[in-house]
């Protein structure tokens, strides 16, 4: 229905293709088309998000959007946001999120997603579960035809109490699909990465895939030393997708 030409044409007419960086801005632009003055907005991480925010800021600054407050889905947004001069707040403060915008590593065909590589999925799940829409931009590699279909990692938030026990259970519930349990390591450090709430990530990979989605994330929360995981099914209302053909906004 949306349609914003994407392709560039050489002079002989070849088509260019657009860096991937370029898709996800055009992808984050669209989605602050949605945002009203006035509105409480979730303001998501990563590559994608950051082209948002910072767009976010700009239309602020212009004086085109006013009364707007953000809340940030990690401290790395916080800090960027406030770098923009967003006016931020929580949830504790504001409960309900108009509308929150937030790139995704994984989206099924439902527009179920796969997020947290960027390290921040629980904060996002809280507060894009808190949102009447929520607004999701990815350039056209994140489309996947199932969940963990990537073959990259589907990221479960744990508690670093005996991290090792509970990959080892994750591992059991995922047998029949190949599951491989991995602690997450920062590479500048080598260390483990520590969330923003002190947590440890679990990366799972599969060769094949988990089936049903809802009752594999109820298996998943079971589990004692589980915080969260990064499956988001049937949270995103809209999925705006930028590729070199152009942007589709999928509706769910
Ligand atoms: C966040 O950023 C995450 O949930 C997801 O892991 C990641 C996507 O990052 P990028 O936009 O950089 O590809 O939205």
């Amino acid at each position: 229905p949306h349609f914003i030409p994407s392709e560039t044409t050489s002079s002989n007419s070849t088509p260019i293709k657009m860096a991937q960086d370029e898709l996800k801005k055009i992808a984050a632009y669209k989605a602050v088309e949605f945002i009203k003055s006035g509105m409480v907005i979730g303001l998501g991480t990563g590559s994608t998000a950051k082209h948002a925010v910072d767009r976010i800021g700009e239309l602020i600054e212009q004086g085109v959007l006013t009364d707007i407050v953000g809340i940030p889905t990690s401290k790395k947004t916080q800090e960027q946001a406030l770098s923009v001069h967003i006016p931020l707040s929580d949830l504790d403060t504001h409960p309900v999120v108009d509308l929150a915008i937030d790139g995704a590593d994984e989206v099924d065909p439902d527009l179920n997603l796969v997020k947290g590589r960027g390290g921040s999925l629980l904060r996002e799940k809280m507060i894009e579960f808190a949102s009447k829409k929520f607004v999701v931009i990815v350039d056209e590699t994140k489309l996947v035809d199932y969940i963990g279909g990537s073959g990259l990692a589907m990221p479960v938030e744990v508690v670093p109490f005996c991290w090792k026990f509970t990959a080892h259970k994750l591992e059991l519930l995922f047998k029949e699909s190949g599951c491989v349990a991995k602690l997450r390591i920062c590479p500048e450090t080598g260390d483990p990465f520590v969330t923003d709430n002190s947590n440890y990530t679990i990366d799972l990979f599969f060769n094949k895939s988990i089936g049903d989605l809802k009752a594999a994330g109820d298996a998943i929360l079971r589990l004692p030393g589980v915080v969260e995981h990064g499956m988001f099914i049937d949270m995103a209302t809209a999925v705006i997708v930028a590729g070199d053909g152009g942007v589709t906004v999928k509706n769910k």
